[in-house]
């Protein structure tokens, strides 16, 4: 590696998150010379910025935690089943400190260009005033960090107060004996709207689409599950990795329609009172064909039937017109049992569209619904947002985000053909957000780190994948989406939650363990598919 300058580093990363904080402690293991940029005033990347009530990671606590260390995973001691928001960002902090890292980092400062300088081979990165060259540019960026705002008319006239979960104020939001509306029934607004419905005088919910949801079933750490996940971690993470999601669910190789209904329903009911993803893995068509996945939907109408008192509000509460599991489905404590409460409405949009926003609440079809305070639980603009945030420019002067106008194109969603030494942590071609987000993450970041050693050691300086290797790669990644059923709902795994994105599939469908072979095999070849110079 070449340099070692105060301005000048070996590797940039962009974002401290999982992604971010785990590469600089492995890169700087590596003697590099590095420095992280966060835009966020501290560690936790969309840990810090979703701090809505009720937030929640529905990958169990044991498992959405980082493996390189024994001593961490033995010492930290996970309160819930499912952690919470504070508990998450509470772990990073702890990663950030107890690994020395904060000394490489510069929070609150965000990443605004970055050119590519073909002579000198690096790369000038301009943040909030600072103006540093590297040889390489991470970006950990995340791949739902930036929220999606809808064009909803009047929403500027609207008088009281609005927030955005994945924007959700440090100090808090206080909804006591207010009327409060949320738009947004996903994973944020499931997890949002039974929080406020406890302490709101009332709690409107606007939902245009019904989400598919299962009980998390969340509770205190069992110390007996926790001593023996920690007297077997190392196998348990081989088996997360292993594993097509990046966690252990029991998949079963059966075909639901090899099997007679009333067994099915044995298995879903099995799964159900688990708690949790462990229902997709019933399976292993389930997201292969409609009709395998029609019987895993239809289970779940049914549990919503059972749950919500009200015909009607349970009716609208149904999701219908698309695969469980094309949209994200969603994991929850009393979601539909919230519906049960008097002081909660729901407004169901398809009945009655959203006409405006207006000073005093909402216009729908057919009535006025009046509010003090609106959230807003409508998303991000998924895997490109962040980095088309920034003005990324690559050999012959090319914006990376010209490059993407039609879509996302990237080599194993590592890299990209034109932008020599960029790198990608769970970019778009790669499993991220189909898998628990750390497995595929230090998947991500070892590979990333065995690279640059290899680089090191055999005198190159720089690497990008070459245009015939991306082609095939995206054209792979969409062939593997077409055998599902993924594509059928308008998801943000399709950009189709963002007015004019392009519409393609951009996770890898593959499953991890799979995924993580090509790439192992790809390095055991040199690095088949780049150009290393
Ligand atoms: O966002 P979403 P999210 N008028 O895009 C609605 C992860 N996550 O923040 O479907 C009315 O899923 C929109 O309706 P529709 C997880 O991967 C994880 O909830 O477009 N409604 C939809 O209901 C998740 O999938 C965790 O018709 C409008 C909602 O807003 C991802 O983040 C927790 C609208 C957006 O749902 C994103 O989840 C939270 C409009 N104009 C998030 N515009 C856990 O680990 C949008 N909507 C548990």
């Amino acid at each position: 590696m070449r340099t070692n300058r105060e301005d000048s580093f070996d590797a940039v990363i962009v974002g401290a998150g999982f992604s971010g904080l785990y590469l600089l402690w492995k890169l700087r293991g590596q003697g590099l010379n590095v420095h992280l940029f966060e835009a966020g005033e501290d560690v936790g990347g969309t840990w810090f910025w979703n701090r809505y009530p009720g937030a929640r990671c529905d990958v169990e606590s044991v498992d959405y935690s980082f493996s390189f260390d024994e001593e961490l995973q033995q010492e930290w001691r996970w309160k819930e089943r499912y952690p919470a928001q504070p508990e998450i960002l509470e772990y990073l902090q702890h990663v950030a400190d107890r690994f020395d890292l904060r000394r490489d980092i510069s929070l609150h400062t965000r990443v605004q260009s970055s050119q590519y300088d073909e002579d000198t081979r690096t790369w000038a990165v301009h943040a909030d005033g600072a103006e540093v060259t590297t040889q390489f540019l991470i970006m950990a960026t995340g791949c739902l960090s930036v929220p999606q705002t809808p064009n909803i008319a009047g929403l500027e006239s609207f008088a009281g107060k609005t927030y955005h979960t994945g924007d959700w104020p440090k100090e808090g939001v206080d909804f006591t004996d207010k009327r409060v509306a949320v738009i947004g029934t996903g994973s944020s607004g499931i997890q949002l709207i039974p929080e406020v419905a406890k302490v709101a005088e009332h709690l409107t919910v606007l939902q245009r689409t019904a989400s598919f949801s299962v009980p998390a079933l969340n509770g205190p750490l069992d110390p007996e599950f926790e001593r023996e996940v920690k007297a077997n971690y190392p196998e348990r993470r081989r088996r997360a990795r292993a594993s097509s999601a990046g966690v252990e669910r029991g998949d079963n190789e059966q075909n639901a329609l090899d099997v007679a209904h009333e067994d099915r329903v044995k298995e879903f009911d099995g799964r159900w009172g688990k708690g949790g993803f462990a229902l997709l893995g019933a399976y292993q068509d389930l997201m292969l064909t409609d009709e395998a996945n029609d019987t895993v939907a239809d289970y779940v109408r049914d549990k919503i039937r059972a749950t919500v008192e009200d015909p009607d509000t349970a009716d609208s509460l149904i999701p219908r017109g698309y695969p469980l599991g094309a949209k994200r489905i969603c994991v929850d404590t009393n979601y539909f049992e919230t519906y049960n409460r008097d002081n909660v409405t729901l407004v169901d949009l398809r009945k009655s569209p959203l006409e405006s926003i207006t000073p005093t609440g909402a216009r729908t079809g057919d009535a006025d619904h009046e509010f003090d305070v609106l959230c807003l639980a409508t998303g991000f603009d998924a895997m490109t947002g962040a980095l088309d945030r920034i003005d990324i420019t690559g050999v012959g002067g090319e914006r990376l985000k010209n490059k993407w106008q039609h879509g996302p194109t990237t080599y194993l969603g590592l890299g990209v053909a034109g932008f020599p030494n960029l790198l990608l942590i769970a970019g778009s071609g790669s499993p991220s957000v189909l898998a628990n987000m750390v497995t595929a993450i230090e998947q991500h970041v070892e590979w990333t780190a065995e690279l640059l050693g290899y680089m090191s050691s055999h005198g190159y300086d720089t690497i990008e994948p070459t245009p015939e290797a991306e082609e095939g790669w995206v054209a792979h990644v969409n062939e593997m989406a077409s055998y599902t059923v993924f594509p059928k709902a308008a998801s943000w795994y399709m950009g189709a939650n963002i007015p004019g994105k392009p519409q393609i599939f951009m996770p890898y469908v593959g499953g991890c363990v799979e995924y993580e072979k090509k790439c192992n095999e790809v390095a055991e070849k040199g690095y088949s598919g780049f150009v290393l110079r």
